[in-house]
């Protein structure tokens, strides 16, 4: 049987571990919280990160923080290499939220004999940053996605090529920060292989991939968005299946697909073609004009596609158009990094 003073004495190491692992938790929770506020603008995650914050700090017991310095910590100040590679917000939220969960089994653990509410207090939480945790890195990446939406004018969508992945890696050299994989005919196999291969290189380039009608294969191969006309899938359909950290682009030519695509929750909206183009010969061109009418009061990023080309990109830019989209001028191309060079050079703010 413990005599008193023994049993004194490992409650207060057991309120010390209590002490350090609601600092613990507290910590994480706040870097989580200001990456919800100043990265994301997340009000709500803000409330419910600040909330759980303050419900730790009300159970922060006087006799809990009396023992802080009861046993001299030797561990004090250790690092880890792992800490000294946390580059991207992602990596921080993750790690933070691991802390946070371990911090709160801990306590979760150490507090079910003496003070069962702060234990329970302790699970409840730990469960709900789980779900937390994949909603921020959801949030995360689908910000980063659209920013690179926002700010490049340049998609390049692929043809069937032998050496498509050279021409891939050319035009990623060369600065373009969008790509979307179209892959029409061939079997499903070589689809996702091709995409994967794509993927990595697009990653490398830090572009944006983006597959062409089939959702299954942006899963797979793990793009970062779809692109759907409106003969695919719907897009209430495609969100329930990619969920919230994907862009989700629609091709549309009318007011009506156009404004359901907005209603709907589009991310970017393919427009045309502008002119007649060979890689679409079934549909008939707007024109200018008519594509100024259908943008006039468009406020999320589009795309002007069709017959779009190194020679009259600059005319259409004067027209008003900012952001174009193309196949067969890079796809065809002799020296495709040359020409996405001097694409995007025409393309660029100063220009
Ligand atoms: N959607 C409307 S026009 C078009 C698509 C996919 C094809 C554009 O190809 P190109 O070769 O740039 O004219
Ligand atoms: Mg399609």
């Amino acid at each position: 049987m413990q005599n008193s003073n023994s049993k004194e004495a490992e409650d207060l190491r057991i309120y010390q571990i209590i002490d350090a692992n609601l600092d613990r938790a507290r910590e994480g929770l706040r870097v989580l919280e200001d990456w919800a506020r100043f990265g994301l603008g997340k009000d709500d995650y803000v409330t419910k990160l600040k909330n759980f914050r303050q419900i730790l700090g009300k159970n922060h017991l006087e006799i809990y923080k009396q023992t802080r310095n009861y046993i001299e910590d030797q561990c004090k100040g250790l690092t880890h290499f792992e800490q000294f590679n946390r580059k991207t917000p992602e990596q921080v939220i993750s790690s933070n939220a691991s802390r946070v969960q371990e911090a709160l089994r801990v306590i979760e653990e150490f507090s079910r004999l003496h003070n069962l509410e702060l234990s329970k207090i302790a699970s409840e939480i730990r469960y709900e940053i789980y779900t937390l945790e994949i909603d921020l890195l959801s949030l995360s990446k689908y910000k980063n996605s659209e920013e690179i939406l926002k700010e490049n004018d340049l998609y390049v969508i692929t043809d069937p090529k032998e050496n498509l992945l050279e021409i891939i890696e050319s035009i990623l050299i060369a600065g373009v920060k969008i790509i979307q994989h179209r892959f029409k005919t061939g079997t499903d196999k070589d689809h996702l292989q091709e995409a994967i291969q794509i993927r990595k290189l697009c990653k490398r380039h830090n572009a944006l991939f983006i597959i062409n009608d089939r959702v299954d294969i942006a899963l797979a191969s793990n793009a970062d968005g779809i692109h759907l006309g409106q003969d695919d899938l719907q897009l209430k359909t495609a969100r329930k299946l990619l969920g919230y950290s994907k862009i989700i682009g629609i091709s549309a030519n009318n007011e009506i697909d156009i404004s359901n695509a907005l209603k709907e929750g589009c991310d970017y909206i393919g427009i045309g073609p502008v002119f007649e183009t060979a890689t679409k010969k079934s549909k008939k061109p707007l024109g200018i004009e008519k594509i100024k009418t259908l943008t006039k009061d468009l406020n999320i990023p589009w795309f002007a596609i069709g017959g779009v080309t190194k020679n009259n990109i600059s005319y259409l830019k004067s027209s008003g158009f900012i952001k174009f989209a193309l196949v067969s001028q890079l796809m065809n191309s002799e020296d495709p990094k040359e020409d996405a060079i001097m694409i995007l050079k025409e393309l660029s703010h100063e220009n």
